[in-house]
């Protein structure tokens, strides 16, 4: 369960937060950084350099779709589970992604917020954020279980 403080931090930061910058600079990073997780998108055009990854258009447009979906999380910060719910069959059933990636795109998010936020990302916005990124990593996974 989230603080009332928490959900301060979270609601305030996502109000910042450019889903189609930040959403395509993450699922780029999680391809150049965890390579393996290109197999999922082998449809997806030109990942054959970090480069060709970060301008490649449908893993921005992507990574846009995964963060705006991400962005419900912090709608229903009390009904996590039930909000993932459906996309964690999705993910397990029809997509068979491994769930370890949904750690892995929460651990590059955080180190883009900080970079994009600076100072503002604090110790305690970055606490309340860790918290949510496991939390919707949880939530996703929970099909698989
Ligand atoms: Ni994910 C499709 C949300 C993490 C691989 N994913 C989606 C869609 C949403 C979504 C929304 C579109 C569903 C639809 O078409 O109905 N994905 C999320 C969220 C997270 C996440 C909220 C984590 C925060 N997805 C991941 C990760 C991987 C991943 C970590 C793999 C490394 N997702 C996929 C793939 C698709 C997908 C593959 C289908 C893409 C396509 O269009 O072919």
């Amino acid at each position: 369960d989230f603080t009332q403080e928490e959900k301060q931090f979270i609601v305030n930061l996502w109000s910042k937060i450019d889903v189609g910058q930040i959403g395509g600079e993450a699922l780029a990073r999680l391809l150049i950084v965890y390579p393996w997780t290109q197999r999922f998108f082998s449809s997806f055009g030109n990942l054959s350099s970090a480069s060709a990854i970060l301008h490649n258009p449908k893993v921005l447009a992507h990574g846009k779709k995964v963060l705006t979906s991400f962005g419900d999380a912090v709608k229903n910060l009390d009904h996590i589970n039930e909000t993932f719910a459906h996309l964690s069959e999705l993910h397990c059933d029809k997509l068979h992604v491994d769930p370890e990636n949904f750690k892995l795109l929460g651990l590059v998010l955080i180190i883009i917020l900080a970079l994009h936020f600076g100072k503002e990302f604090t110790p305690a916005s970055q606490a309340a954020w860790q918290k949510l990124i496991n939390a919707v990593a949880h939530a996703l996974s929970l099909r698989y279980h």
